[in-house]
């Protein structure tokens, strides 16, 4: 298979979360839908109602098994509608399904399904994670069993409306902070139930290499916008995200899972399609980068396909998308 070529065809998807789990690749994406909902900053044209797990053998697999529908939203009493980017974990021999979603209020909350196997299915907890919102759940479980989940996105995903630590509704036109520093991607611990946050929420941060200092919000092309990832290469914490607007992945690095981080690069220039997202995993020593465009609908931003592509680091720890001579 070519790193062109979407992985999966028969249904549209978005947003992959790619983990090793038992030997094969597993991918928790984002199912898109069809609508008339005309596209807009709020996102009300990603109007997903359930999720598919998806495995392969191999990342160079040609053969990936779709394994159906494991959640949807009818089962989930707090959701109203929008089931976005999810993402997967597993400790202690279950499986976690983390998923944003606008509550019956409207708030994005994140919420979290468990199942027996990665494949699940997966029963959702009665309401969304206690102290928990926005969207674009990722999590990650360090060598040391320690669960993390960052999460957190502006614009259509409400972050500007948290930074008092409460969702005021007025600040949604802001779109993200006015002036000043970025506004930051959110991180929890969670307790060893991993369905619980066992630390307040902090902010990530993510610093310019130049000034040591955070992004200003009018930095654009490098200021986080959506699509938190964390994966950990060679001793290092690696933050990647999306920029939005500007379409690109980039990363940071940093020592500990908290952070801070400090900006590396972009690993992904944009792609067809608005939205640009992604995850990293290793399988049998290489890496790997899931992520998403538009070319299998022709463009229409609402209606993705997942794609992978083999990445790799230099000696200095930078990720690149060319293979090192
Ligand atoms: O799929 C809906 C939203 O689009 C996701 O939550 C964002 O990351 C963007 O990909």
């Amino acid at each position: 298979m070519s790193d062109a070529t979407p992985l999966i065809t028969h249904v549209y998807t978005a947003d992959p979360s790619a983990h090793t789990f038992n030997g094969r690749v597993y991918i928790y994406p984002s199912h898109d839908i069809p609508t008339d909902i005309v596209d807009n900053d709020n996102g009300d044209q990603y109007a997903m109602n359930d999720y598919h797990v998806f495995s392969m053998s191999s990342p160079e697999s040609d053969e990936v098994i779709d394994h159906g529908v494991v959640l949807k939203q009818e089962d989930v009493p707090w959701v109203s509608k929008q089931l976005w980017a999810p993402d997967a974990a597993t400790k202690d021999g279950k499986y976690y399904l983390y998923f944003p979603a606008r509550d019956k209020e409207g708030i994005f909350r994140i919420g979290v399904a468990v199942g027996d196997a990665p494949e699940g299915p997966f029963k959702p907890d009665e309401n969304y994670i206690p102290g928990s919102y926005s969207i674009d759940p990722a999590c990650f479980v360090d060598d040391d069993g320690k669960a993390y989940l960052y999460f957190g996105g502006i614009w259509g995903g409400q972050l500007q409306c948290w930074t008092t630590g409460k969702f005021v509704r007025e600040h949604y036109e802001n779109m993200e902070a006015q002036s000043g520093e970025a506004l930051s991607p959110r991180v929890a611990v969670l307790n060893d139930d991993m369905r619980t946050f066992a630390s307040e929420v902090k902010n990530v941060v993510i610093l310019d290499p130049e000034t040591n200092k955070p992004f200003l919000h009018e930095d654009h092309a490098r200021r986080f916008f959506e699509a938190a990832w964390l994966h950990k290469y060679n001793g290092k914490y690696y933050f990647s995200y999306s920029t939005g607007d500007t379409h690109y992945l980039c990363y940071a690095v940093g020592d500990s899972p908290l952070g801070p981080f400090t900006y590396g690069g972009r690993i992904l220039e944009p792609v067809v399609g608005w939205t640009t997202h992604h995850s990293i995993v290793e399988f049998e020593g290489r890496w790997w980068l899931y992520y998403h465009d538009a070319s299998l609908s022709g463009g229409k931003n609402h209606l993705r396909c997942v794609k992978r592509r083999e990445i790799w680091y230099d000696p200095e720890g930078k990720i690149t998308v060319v293979k090192p001579e």
